[in-house]
């Protein structure tokens, strides 16, 4: 049995791995580089076997509890093909502990001899910097389905969505306990033009409506989050190449300059590659992307939406997140993580078609239903019978998270084999938990609930 042990630092990017207790060489496959782990940890069992000729190791891991879980994953299967691995874990710093060193260094500050230190603007900005706030900024060109994907994340329709331009304002959606969204609305300048007590798609529509309206700070539960350590904000934005105030595209620019806390999910329209107006926004992220370093890349998902208005035969995913990486290469960002996505079918799974069956109809029955729900049951069935849209097989996910889905999908998939069409249709119901478990993941197929994975990613990313 060979010795071997692993340190990975997620902050830094940084690995590294001994076997029996020498450094490995720099011409290994173990030697990782600037890789981050969630890229070569699903290479790790034929590296070491590869390396050492055997498939009997006790590994030691230091690292987060995130990482070590995906380590985790790996190494089940891996047992599952005949490696006998023992592991061993030593807990890494996690971000609170950072945080709390952080914190003690700058009270030391405070107390020491520089008075520049102590300016008040220099605490204000360490303060801010300490918030618990994790902003997720949603931006795109119009129309590309951002209102959508966040009402998606919502569960419900809250923000306007429609064909044409649409988004006017900049909307704030702070996570709280609250299990109605509450709003207050304010003009160019800052000022409070007026609080709505209970937020809703209609009182929306109207402050969107309203051109003395600008930011728009709500708050109300999020419900893939809780809120106890880490307040998620999702920021719906307007498409810039169509904003009716000047100052929303400088806005949108400068969170993308300045912040490095942010996560940004920046949606692109399949249907309409290359020809939408993605240029300028596109040269601003890659600027912003440069800038971060290693990590940088991972505050960017590119989310390719639409993909239901894909035709079998006609159209291809695969082509079309080819045609994305080309698009986002030629743009210089390298290697970004992209998501297929349909923003819509998951809103409509979550809302339309929450409290109805989606098979076991007869025909009359069939005839009977309103047609938007018809709609959107004819269109679940399209996507579960064309393999090419279960578009879990085409997202980077990590190890645990594509553990964690396989096994809900294999269990959704035995229900649906049930004789009874009841039982049928409860397991596609099953196959949208999301409903009954918020965080939890059932869903058949991953085009319906990518967005649910995106819950997955952001809550990784925030905690
Ligand atoms: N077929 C399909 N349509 C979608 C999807 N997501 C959004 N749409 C539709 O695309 C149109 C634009 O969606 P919005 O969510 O308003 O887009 P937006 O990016 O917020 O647009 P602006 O606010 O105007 O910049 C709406 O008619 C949506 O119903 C999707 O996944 N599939
Ligand atoms: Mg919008």
């Amino acid at each position: 049995m060979r010795e071997i042990f692993i340190k990975y630092n997620p902050y830094k990017v940084e690995t590294t791995v001994t076997i029996d207790g020498k450094p490995v060489k720099k011409s290994s496959m173990l030697n990782m580089e600037d890789r981050r782990l969630q890229e070569w940890i699903d290479e790790l069992p034929e590296s070491l076997l590869e390396e050492c000729n055997t498939k009997s190791f006790h590994i030691t891991f230091q690292g987060t509890i995130l990482d070590y879980e995906d380590f985790q994953s790996v190494i089940a299967d891996a047992r599952e093909n005949g490696f006998e691995i023992t592991c061993e874990y030593i807990p890494a710093k996690e971000v609170k502990d950072k945080e709390k060193s952080i914190e003690e260094i700058f009270e030391e500050i405070q107390n020491g001899p520089f008075e520049e230190l102590k300016a008040p603007d220099m605490v204000r900005a360490f303060r801010n910097a300490q918030t618990g706030d994790f902003p997720v900024n949603v931006i795109a060109t119009m129309s590309a389905g951002k209102s959508t994907l966040i009402n998606a994340l919502l569960r419900q329709k809250l923000m306007p969505a429609k064909q044409e331009a649409c988004t006017a304002t900049i909307t704030e959606l702070k996570d709280s306990d609250a299990t109605i969204f509450h709003a207050e609305a304010y003009d160019q300048g800052g000022n409070l033009i007026m609080a709505v007590p209970e937020l809703t798609l209609s009182s929306m529509e109207a402050l969107n409506a309203d051109s003395a309206v600008s930011t728009i700070k709500a708050e109300g539960d999020i419900p893939f989050v809780s809120s106890e350590d880490v307040s998620l904000v999702l920021v719906d934005t307007p498409g810039p190449n169509n904003s009716r105030d000047p100052e929303h595209k400088a806005a949108t620019y400068r969170m993308l300059s300045e912040s490095s806390k942010t996560l940004v999910l920046y949606i692109l329209n399949a249907t309409q590659l290359a020809v939408n107006d993605d240029n300028n926004l596109l040269s601003h992220v890659a600027d912003s992307m440069k800038v971060g370093g290693k990590q940088s890349r991972d505050r960017f998902l590119f989310v390719v939406n639409k993909l239901d208005d894909f035709k079998k035969g006609e159209d291809s995913v695969t082509a079309a997140i080819d045609k994305v990486r080309k698009y986002l290469e030629d743009k210089g960002i390298h290697n970004p993580n992209i998501y297929p996505a349909s923003a819509l079918t998951a809103l409509d799974i979550r809302t339309v078609l929450r409290e109805m069956k989606v098979v076991g109809y007869t025909e009359e029955e069939l005839d009977e239903l309103d047609p938007e729900v018809a709609g959107v049951i004819s269109k679940v069935k399209k996507i579960n019978k064309n393999g090419e849209l279960h578009l879990e097989q085409y997202a980077p996910l990590t190890p645990s998270v594509r553990a964690e889905i396989a096994s809900q999908t294999a269990e959704a998939e035995a229900m649906l084999e049930s004789e009874s069409s009841q039982e049928r249709s409860d397991g596609m119901k099953q196959c949208i938990p999301v409903f009954k478990k918020p965080g939890n993941l059932r869903n058949r197929r991953r085009l319906i609930c990518l967005v649910a994975e995106n819950d997955l990613l952001i809550q990784r990313f925030s905690g």
